[in-house]
């Protein structure tokens, strides 16, 4: 049977979600005061959103004055076959044509993408001049992203890979769970290397309401801030629009459905998530299905990679010449 889906995405309350929470400006100006003693600067993204929330104009301004590589973390939740897309989109698309860039996956200490970051950093600071920074002897590389990329699990895993030590940096499965910029964090004795780890206060730049929620999916926000069910019925209309039906036996489903009411009530009897209220009138208890318990079942699924390896911006794919 044909279905009809949602060709563009609305959401009808725009104006109640806060994509900023108030503690991104501040880490904002300390960063750019700890920018001068800086060398080198490896900015975090997401893989599933290599698009999505970048870019912005701190951004370029900050990445274009020190070299820089580009880690996109979390490269399990991706299809591998579309590394090589990636990479050759984000060529046609930066204007820093010559950024590094390395896939990654924190959680695998053995991962490939891991080992070529230290060496490409060193590498790229020996050719640098250093501008006021030519007489000292250490190399200090920021970590920055927006947040919940991964920024705290890379530096643990760098510390780990280069210096045989237990995790530095606080992780965490929400946004904002580094606060502060950091002291330095040693990870390497010969040469002295030093990270700077910074909280997730890159504001990301959204363009347009389908990169927010894409930012949401992936966590970069607190999930109340942009509303469960909000983030709920993108999913489902991302899901439907790339024919991807596995969120079927999840939400206990017999057919696709557009409608995330009808979705998440049927994801709630599957579960038997139920909500008591009580009606003050006749003080009688009432149970309804407990959607909001629902959506972050759905949620939570796409996040634990149930509904497969996603690239969330498969949209932007462009192809190169080589
Ligand atoms: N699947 C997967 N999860 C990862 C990977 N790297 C980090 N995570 C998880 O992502 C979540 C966020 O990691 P953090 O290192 O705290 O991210 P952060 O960028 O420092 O976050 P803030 O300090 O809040 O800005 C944690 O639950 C990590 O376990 C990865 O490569 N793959
Ligand atoms: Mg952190």
């Amino acid at each position: 049977m044909a279905h009809k889906f949602r060709q563009s995405y609305q959401i009808i309350n725009k104006q109640l979600i806060q994509w900023y929470p108030g503690h991104m400006a501040k880490g904002a100006k300390q960063m750019q005061q700890k920018l001068k003693g800086v060398d080198c600067i490896i900015e975090v993204h997401d893989a599933r959103i290599p698009i999505s929330g970048r870019n912005n104009d701190l951004h370029y301004s900050l990445l274009t004055a020190k070299p820089s590589i580009l880690v996109l973390n979390k490269k399990d939740h991706i299809p591998e076959d579309l590394k090589p897309k990636i990479l050759d989109t984000l060529k046609i698309q930066r204007n820093i044509p010559t950024q590094p860039t390395y896939f990654t996956n924190c959680k695998d200490q053995r991962c490939s993408g891991i080992k070529k970051i230290i060496p490409k950093a060193i590498q790229l600071i020996q050719d640098s001049n250093r501008f006021n920074r030519q007489t000292v002897k250490e190399h200090s590389i920021m970590i920055m992203g927006v947040p919940n990329v991964g920024k705290s699990s890379l530096i643990n895993v760098l510390r780990n890979r280069h210096l045989n030590k237990k995790a530095a940096s606080r992780v965490g499965a929400v946004a904002g769970i580094t606060r502060s910029v950091l002291t330095k964090i040693k990870i390497c004795e010969d040469p002295l290397i030093y990270l700077l780890d910074t909280p997730g206060i890159l504001m990301p730049n959204i363009k347009n309401i389908e990169m927010g929620m894409k930012l949401a999916l992936c966590s970069c926000f607190q999930d109340h801030l942009v509303g469960e069910e909000n983030i709920a019925d993108y999913l489902l209309y991302w899901l439907n629009k790339n024919q991807n039906f596995s969120y079927l036996e999840t939400m206990g489903l017999e057919e696709p459905t557009d409608d995330i009411t009808y979705a998440l009530l049927s994801c709630a009897r599957k579960y038997d998530k139920k909500i008591a209220l009580k009606n003050y009138s006749d003080n009688v208890v009432e149970e309804r299905p407990n959607l909001l318990a629902a959506a972050n079942h759905f949620i939570k699924a796409f996040r634990t990679g149930e509904f497969g390896k996603v690239l969330l911006d498969n949209n932007y794919l462009k192809y190169g010449e080589d």
